[in-house]
């Protein structure tokens, strides 16, 4: 934990939270970095600035050329609830998954390099969707031009879907993408547990919502943390064995650990299905999913489901007392959402003006139920807001 951060530091991390393009963050963590003191207890926070002032460069040359090259971006915009960035070695079938989880217009060739620009498409499930990106591929003899480009979408992904061509060496390639991607700063090993920090004005004040455990001390460290870097409302969310540090980290916004799915293409050309059992035994603690092709990929309700419980995310289904039938499409919320959160969401308005709320779910004793504003919503719950 640091010590001896002056005021005029804490205000400068203020002004850097608060700054909006990449050139502004970049120079308020310069004039950051210069009024911290250095010393041991500040190693690890200097260590975090270094790293993000070197992303923040990037990310500013990035769009340097990307404006050169005629407006064409080479980033995906995000869209849906979240970004899966399919990932692999040249032919190893990354169009092919794409093509069977999305719409997208994909180019599936034998020929190598097919796909040199991300591709992507967007996988529809039960009230939400997912983007699927196809990267580029990994090439690890050139790391410049397209293997930088995947691992800058790999760094932007919430989930990563990992490419192997099961009928050549797909356990030796699962080991050398998983290092190679470590030197990149990208982890694919699950941490022990997990910090998640949700800003909100909404939050009364720092809220810790301790599900695990906290090695090196207590909640009140975890609340004067985030004071320290001047967050006062806040919903902190603590999952298994975590440090302080930890919590740090999560502050930060250094995303490192990214969950992965592993697909396993072309075991229609193996003879011998123990090798993908085996594969299967020696991946499946650490994927989110393990999906074989062809024949194997799982409905995409199931695929879009793990996603989301992993991100913490929740589907809920409005409706409006005029309607007999709730939206198709969810408002995407994180995990502990409450009723008002969803108010706000919808519109101000519905905020202002809320006076119950009425909920459909399984899990209660009778539907729908009149609930007050902080009731906490859970993945499929139908809301309908009653206002003033
Ligand atoms: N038999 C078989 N062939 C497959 C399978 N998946 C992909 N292929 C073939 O493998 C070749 C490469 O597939 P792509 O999906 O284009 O691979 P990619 O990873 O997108 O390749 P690049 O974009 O060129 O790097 C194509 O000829 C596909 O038809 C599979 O499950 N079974
Ligand atoms: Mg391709």
């Amino acid at each position: 934990m640091p010590t001896n951060i002056p005021p005029e530091a804490q205000a400068k991390w203020e002004e850097y939270s608060k700054a909006r393009t990449p050139e502004e963050k970049l120079q308020k963590l310069k004039e950051f970095y210069a009024l911290i003191p250095k010393h041991k207890g500040t190693e690890k926070m200097e260590k975090f600035i270094k790293r993000r002032m070197s992303e923040l460069k990037e990310e500013i040359e990035k769009r340097r050329l990307s404006k050169k090259s005629k407006g064409l971006s080479l980033l995906v915009e995000k869209r849906g609830a979240a970004q899966l960035v399919l990932l692999g070695y040249t032919n190893s079938g990354r169009s092919t998954v794409l093509s069977a989880l999305t719409n997208a217009r994909v180019d599936i060739s034998p020929n190598p390099f097919s796909t040199l620009r991300p591709v992507e498409g967007m996988m529809e499930f039960k009230g939400a969707q997912i983007q699927v990106v196809e990267a580029p591929p990994i090439i690890l003899e050139a790391q410049g031009g397209p293997t930088k480009l995947s691992v800058t979408l790999a760094g932007n992904a919430d989930v990563l879907g990992i490419v192997l061509d099961s009928s050549d060496e797909p356990l030796v390639h699962f080991e050398e993408l998983v290092k190679f991607l470590e030197s990149k700063g990208i982890l694919l090993e699950r941490p022990r547990g997990r910090v998640r920090i949700k800003r909100s004005k909404a939050a009364p004040t720092i809220i810790v919502i301790n599900k695990g455990k906290i090695a090196d001390g207590n909640e009140k460290d975890v609340r004067d943390l985030l004071h320290f870097y001047g967050i006062e409302r806040a919903w902190v969310e603590i999952e298994g064995y975590v440090t302080l540090e930890d919590v740090e980290e999560a502050i930060f916004g250094e995303k490192k650990y990214k969950p992965f799915i592993i697909f396993l293409t072309k075991v229609d050309l193996l003879n011998d299905r123990a090798s993908i059992e085996h594969l299967k035994s020696k991946l499946s603690d650490k994927a989110l999913a393990i999906v074989t092709y062809p024949g194997g990929i799982p409905s995409k309700d199931e695929l879009g489901v793990r996603i989301l419980k992993e991100l913490g995310l929740i589907r809920v289904f409005t409706k409006s007392k005029s309607e007999k039938y709730p939206s198709e499409r969810a408002v995407i919320l994180s995990r502990g959402s409450t009723v008002i959160d969803l108010a706000r969401v919808i519109h101000k308005s519905f905020s202002e003006r809320f006076r119950y709320a009425k909920v459909w779910a399984e899990r209660l004793p009778y539907s729908p139920m009149k609930v007050g504003p902080d009731f906490i919503l859970e993945d499929m719950d139908t809301v309908e807001i009653v206002t003033r």
